[in-house]
């Protein structure tokens, strides 16, 4: 594990990052293109390590993958063709590659074991093998299959109507990827809406799918037409940036090719609301997924409340907005957050303390934090739980304290953003 000790600490940030692969696109375009017959390219990859445990899981399954720089090219013989593999299927510390596959392996015609990470071992899985067992998927594993690993025997599915108990994009991928091949059509209510990229794709690759008003009807054994998939920048990665830019002195910080996706913008409400000093400007608002620019300078911030079904649409911001939070005036109250004990770790317990080491005036509740403003912050050493997104975190930290922040593990920042620190040396 490399530690780091950053001094990355000015006064004014300025310069132009263009933001690199949406991870949850990243891998559904490996995940469709291995599903099509025929030959899918990618262009805009993420080549973080997650999306390529999602590439060597397909591989092992017998499907010709290859990358060029942030290109791929994919050549499979569609998913009634992949090979039964012989060695476990390694899913590293992705819960997207975990349960998708899940999903996508209840159907198919093939026996496969599923492992991840230490992390990937505490997550849970119920959540997903529940409904797949109802669509009549032969699923076991450690304590009755709710965690990893998990043995997957392929098998005839039938369609269900299925009302949501979490907003989760990946239970929701999960059901709707069993559903290509299950008999019938399996109806899917959201009570939150969750990231709807699995559905945006699915267009993409010719099939029908209505989506009206949080329910989603899939009708089963439809051909998936294997095409060209451009994967816009992750709004996820840009989050840093735009924190950074708001609450340091004198900045400015331009932001190209940010995945502008309705269901993934929380972090640009909340900036705006808590008063942030931004300019968007959309480039194709018309694209499978919409992209645009993002400016942000300098800001004068107040707190907000942060809850309800803005969460989905922000879930994996919260540790950067809670650091953004330390700068607001007054209070800023997250809640209905409860899925955040459930990530890569628990984040409500690792931003409250990594933050409390920062200086800043921060406490936990149930479903959340509540976070006490214009908070002057210091150098310290903070922990990152192997969670990319909490290093991350403490990195951007560095660039507005006097001291220096010591990361003890800062390789999980690869997981979803592997060009991480080169691109904080673009605008320092
Ligand atoms: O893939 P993983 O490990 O679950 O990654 C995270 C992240 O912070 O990058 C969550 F820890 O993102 C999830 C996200 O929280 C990616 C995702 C997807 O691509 O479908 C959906 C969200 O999870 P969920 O459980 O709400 O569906």
């Amino acid at each position: 594990m490399a530690e780091v000790k950053l001094n990355f600490h000015k006064p004014s940030l300025r310069g132009e990052i263009t933001v690199p692969g949406d991870k949850s696109i990243s891998h559904r375009s490996i995940m469709f293109g291995s599903i099509a017959e025929g030959c899918t390219t990618v262009s805009g990859f993420l080549l973080g390590d997650d999306c390529l445990s999602t590439i060597d899981c397909f591989r092992k399954l017998g499907v010709k993958i290859e990358l060029n720089g942030t290109d791929v090219v994919i050549n499979s013989k569609g998913m009634n063709n992949w090979q039964e593999p012989l060695d476990i299927l390694y899913t590293g510390n992705s819960g997207t590659t975990t349960r998708l596959m899940l999903g996508l392996l209840a159907g198919s015609n093939i026996h496969a074991i599923l492992n991840g990470d230490a992390s990937i071992g505490k997550r849970p899985m119920k959540r997903v093998i529940t409904p797949l067992r109802e669509m009549g998927a032969h699923i076991t594993g450690r304590m009755d299959g709710q965690y990893t690993p998990l043995a997957i025997k392929g098998s005839q599915l039938k369609a269900i109507e299925y009302e949501m108990p979490v907003a989760s994009a990946q239970v929701k991928s999960a059901i709707l990827l069993a559903s290509l091949q299950a008999e019938g059509t399996t109806i899917i209510h959201e009570k939150d809406i969750s990231r709807d990229h699995t559905e945006r794709m699915l267009r993409q690759f010719g099939a029908d799918i209505n989506v009206e008003n949080g329910t989603i009807s899939y009708k089963g054994g439809q051909k998936i037409h294997a095409t060209h998939v451009n994967v816009p920048g992750d709004i996820s990665s840009a989050a840093f940036f735009l924190v950074a830019g708001a609450m340091a002195e004198d900045s400015e910080i331009i932001l190209r090719n940010v995945g502008l996706n309705h269901t993934r913008t929380g972090i640009i409400d909340v900036l705006q609301e808590m008063g942030a000093n931004m300019d968007i400007i959309v480039d194709n608002e018309d694209a499978a997924e919409p992209t645009g620019t993002i400016i942000i300078r300098t800001s004068e911030l107040v707190g907000i409340t942060i809850d309800g079904d803005l969460i989905p649409r922000l879930i994996d911001e919260i540790p950067i907005i809670a650091l953004l939070a330390t700068k607001a005036k007054g209070k800023t109250v997250i809640r209905d957050a409860a899925e955040l004990k459930v990530k890569e770790t628990d984040r409500i317990t690792a931003v409250v303390e990594e933050l409390k080491k920062l200086g800043a005036t921060i406490e936990a509740t149930d479903d959340g934090m509540i976070i006490h403003g214009e908070n002057q912050l210091r150098g310290a050493s903070l922990k990152t739980y192997g969670d990319h997104r909490i290093g991350m975190m403490g990195a951007i930290a560095s660039l507005l304290t006097d001291g220096s922040v010591k990361l003890d593990d800062a390789d999980c920042i690869a997981v979803s953003y592997p060009t991480f620190f080169e691109d904080i040396k673009n605008i320092i």
